[in-house]
């Protein structure tokens, strides 16, 4: 599925502002039909955002069940004779659309965008009505899971992540135009030589009996380079600029359906040339060994929750890139599309992963200890619940394939990793990834109770990627005792042979709490355990990278190890720095 563009074939138009927005908790409109009509009691909701911060009410924040949101657009006249298709972005966690009376699309899940054909339903020139009916409840068989419990109060939402269970039309959602016989999709793949790179292309189209595919390749400044014609091909480019971390230089291809002289449709992808390549313990960026600084990080905003923000968007990036990183991880979840854009034009690294956390029962919020019921079974995680997995890789290695800054998947956080269920579970799941992307690597990220000697699923993965809190959940305050125990963990991985990114390790850090000697909450004490964390990775060769959790404090579910929200933030939520920013910085600079 493309993204949505203006091109000289081509037009979307934004479907932003305010809609109309009930909560219905006794699920009564898909009764009742609340589509059919102007949405009854009614209030006015941004889009995008989540809604849960919006309010003042605890209904909205706590809200589980279905959510409705309406508005009306019209469809421009120009478009008569085009396809008229209506995209959401994501709709968090599942959604059903109708324009007018008709029903065009039903998604599962909550990080994906997903698109209906609606040109029978939209006449240029007419206003349509546009329903959706947004759910946010977790149960075994979505992904991320969770249990909805009834209770005195009400129905409530357990979920065994640490983050908000925010929900809503966090993304943008597009009214776009193609011509009737268009382009559906492209698939690049790159190689590079000492200076010459390959663009390998597959084109598809529908409805293009008789016509030809052109693609032509220009470089930053707007030169052809290359040309060729056919649905697949490769172009080849002399003297190649590649692109590289720190360096996101990206070339142009344009990819054409003509009929004679005619083009009838035009779309345009940027282009990185690079190449990635897990080689013994090294990870391969262009042929050479990169070492990932950054962040695991969250899509959380005052108010918005996870409502995507150009100036936030722009201004994390920037914080990141004064710190010295040069990646992160879209933790836990994929992230709006705008994103993984920045990054390619930034040369930011990008290690890109599903929804798929909190399968793990023995852990409920970040915290160990939940363990009522049991991961993988007939009654939780189960066949379907791995379909649904499965569909939810498809979606993303669709989605984002042609992004130079993705050189990793992950398909899970922190799952339950030590039985024999599990790997009965992710076996398929890696299969799939692999073969819908054999170009890159794919990992999971193991958690701290599945420890080398335990952990099942190490064998099926590329590289490993592990969440350690070594000084901070397990030798609390005594960052001496961490630092041995840290570093025997992580021998014992380098005997694996493969390379090890560290993708979690952080304190929960109160912005301007002082103490001396350094205690655990206190600014000081994150410094001195990023140091410890620092001093040990810098004596395994294995490790290929250290990922701090987390870029900025975000919001979680109520806790008593939580004030409010997880504060392991390096900034705080409004993007202030602690003083661990500064030692980032000062590390991640001098760094060879
Ligand atoms: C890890 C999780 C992450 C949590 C973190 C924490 O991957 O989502 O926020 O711990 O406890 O287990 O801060």
């Amino acid at each position: 599925m493309l993204r949505p563009q203006d091109s000289a074939t081509r037009e979307r138009r934004r479907v932003e502002g305010l809609w109309l927005f009930r909560l219905d908790p006794e699920r009564a409109g898909r009764e009742a039909g609340w589509w059919r009509r102007r949405l009854a009691e009614a209030r006015e909701v941004p889009v995008p955002a989540s809604y849960n911060d919006v309010f003042a009410d605890a209904a909205a924040r706590d809200h589980v069940g279905d959510a409705w949101y309406q508005t009306t657009v019209r469809v421009p006249r120009g478009w008569a004779g085009q396809r008229v298709v209506l995209r959401f972005d994501s709709a968090t966690h599942r959604a059903v659309v109708w324009v007018d009376d008709v029903e065009v699309a039903q998604h599962e899940g909550g990080y994906t965008p997903f698109e209906a054909d609606i040109t029978a339903q939209a006449p240029p020139g007419g206003e349509i009505r546009v329903t959706a009916v947004v759910n946010n409840e977790l149960t075994w068989q979505s992904v991320p899971p969770g249990v909805v419990q009834d209770t005195p109060a009400g129905r409530q939402q357990i979920y065994f992540h640490d983050f908000f269970n925010y929900a809503g039309l966090h993304r943008p959602v597009w009214l776009y135009s193609t011509p009737p016989a268009h382009i559906t999709d492209v698939t690049v793949v790159t190689g590079l030589t000492d200076t010459e790179g390959a663009v390998d292309y597959q084109v598809d189209v529908t409805g293009g009996d008789g016509l030809t595919v052109r693609a032509v390749l220009s470089d930053g400044e707007g030169t052809e380079v290359a040309q060729a014609t056919g649905t697949h091909g490769v172009l080849t480019v002399a003297d190649v600029h590649p692109w590289r971390p720190g360096e996101g230089y990206l070339y142009d291809l344009r990819v054409e359906l003509v009929d004679g002289v005619e083009v009838v449709d035009t779309y345009s992808l940027p282009v990185g040339v690079r190449t990635v390549e897990v080689r013994g313990t090294q990870f391969l960026i262009n042929g050479e060994p990169f070492y990932f600084t950054g962040f695991g990080r969250h899509e959380d905003l005052p108010v918005r929750g996870k409502g995507h923000d150009d100036a936030f968007m722009v201004h994390d990036f920037a914080l990141m890139e004064w710190t010295g990183a040069n990646s992160f991880r879209t933790s836990h979840y994929p992230y709006a599309e705008e994103v993984l854009d920045h990054a390619d034009r930034h040369g930011i690294v990008v290690i890109d992963e599903t929804a798929a956390v909190g399968q793990n029962t023995s852990i409920s919020g970040g915290i160990v200890g939940g363990g009522s019921y049991p991961t993988f079974s007939p009654e939780t995680i189960n066949d379907a619940s791995r379909e649904v997995h499965a569909q939810a890789i498809r979606e993303l290695v669709a989605r984002d394939k042609n992004h130079p800054s993705v050189v990793l998947w992950c398909v899970a956080n922190e799952p339950e990793s030590t039985t024999q269920a599990s790997v009965e579970y992710f076996e398929p799941l890696f299969t799939l990834a692999r073969k819908l992307d054999p170009t890159r690597p794919v990992g999971y990220v193991n958690m701290l109770l599945a420890g080398p000697d335990r952990d099942l699923l190490i064998p099926l993965t590329d590289v490993v990627m592990l969440n350690r809190y070594w000084g901070w959940y397990l030798n609390t305050g005594d960052l001496a005792g961490a630092e041995a125990n840290w570093q025997a963990e992580l021998e014992a991985w380098a005997a694996h042979g493969k390379p090890i990114i560290v993708t979690e390790y952080g304190a929960d850090t109160v912005a301007g709490l002082h103490t001396l000697p350094a205690q655990p909450w206190s600014e000081e004490y994150q410094v001195e355990y990023l140091e410890m964390n620092h001093r040990v990775f810098d004596r395994v060769d294995a490790v290929v990278g250290e990922h701090v959790w987390n870029f900025a404090d975000f919001a979680t579910k109520p806790g008593i190890m939580r004030v409010d929200g997880n504060k392991k933030g390096v900034f705080t939520r409004d993007r202030r720095p602690k003083a661990a920013a500064f030692a980032l910085r000062h590390r991640w600079h001098s760094a060879p």
